[in-house]
């Protein structure tokens, strides 16, 4: 998603890894096997293969495009909780701790909420009415919550947080955001493995 707010859409091709039965080709060009990976063509096959260093490298590369790499302030601090609240409910296997699992996600997405609606926020998006590198890391994030507490736990975002749902419609409306969304069933498949 990163990649795509900084780089022209004509000097990127996205190909999609299979990370449980991963190709020959991605092994070799990757041994670590993790996604995300970056090949610069035009620096002689380059490859970065962690995604905080692609963030830098891109924002180095592309510095013309000011996406606000490594902001800090009221929107990373409300929003850094929900994605580590979310592992915990979905890795917890003491069934007397579900219900506290799922009030303290509830609670960090209430932050997010809290947030978007205070004074200190303007604009669509976490930091503004453009996209910046914090909605590419809390965005894909988000989604997560959306797919996957709702699959394995029934949490959907609660009514009483509209901002919240509102900021999640105008991230859906954005070629951005939803050209680099994770299917649903894979996102489900990616959490099988913690849950079951
Ligand atoms: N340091 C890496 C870690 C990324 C990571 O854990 N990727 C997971 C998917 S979200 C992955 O590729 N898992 C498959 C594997 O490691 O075989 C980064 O942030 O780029």
């Amino acid at each position: 998603m990163f990649c795509k707010l900084k780089v022209p859409a004509d000097k990127i091709e996205i190909i999609t890894v299979d990370i449980v039965n991963k190709s020959d080709e991605f092994v070799r060009l990757n041994p670590g096997g993790a996604v995300s990976v970056l090949v610069d063509r035009e620096k002689e096959n380059k490859v970065i293969a962690d995604s905080a260093d692609i963030t830098k490298y891109l924002d180095i590369e592309f510095s013309e495009c000011d996406c606000k790499v490594g902001y800090t302030g009221p929107a990373l601090d409300a929003c850094s909780g929900v994605f580590p609240k979310l592992a915990a409910l979905l890795k917890n296997k003491d069934k007397a701790k579900n219900d506290s699992s799922k009030t303290k996600l509830i609670s960090e997405l209430s932050k997010v909420n809290d947030y978007l609606k205070s004074d200190s926020h303007k604009g669509k998006f976490l930091i503004g009415d453009e996209m910046n590198e914090i909605d590419c890391m809390f965005l894909p994030r988000l989604r997560h919550v959306i797919v996957a507490a709702d699959h394995y736990a029934g949490i959907k975002i609660p009514h009483e947080m509209p901002a919240l749902k509102q900021h999640v419609d105008d991230a859906n409306k954005t070629e951005i955001f939803s050209a680099t969304c994770c299917p649903d069933d894979e996102i489900i498949k990616g959490w099988s493995r913690h849950v079951i």
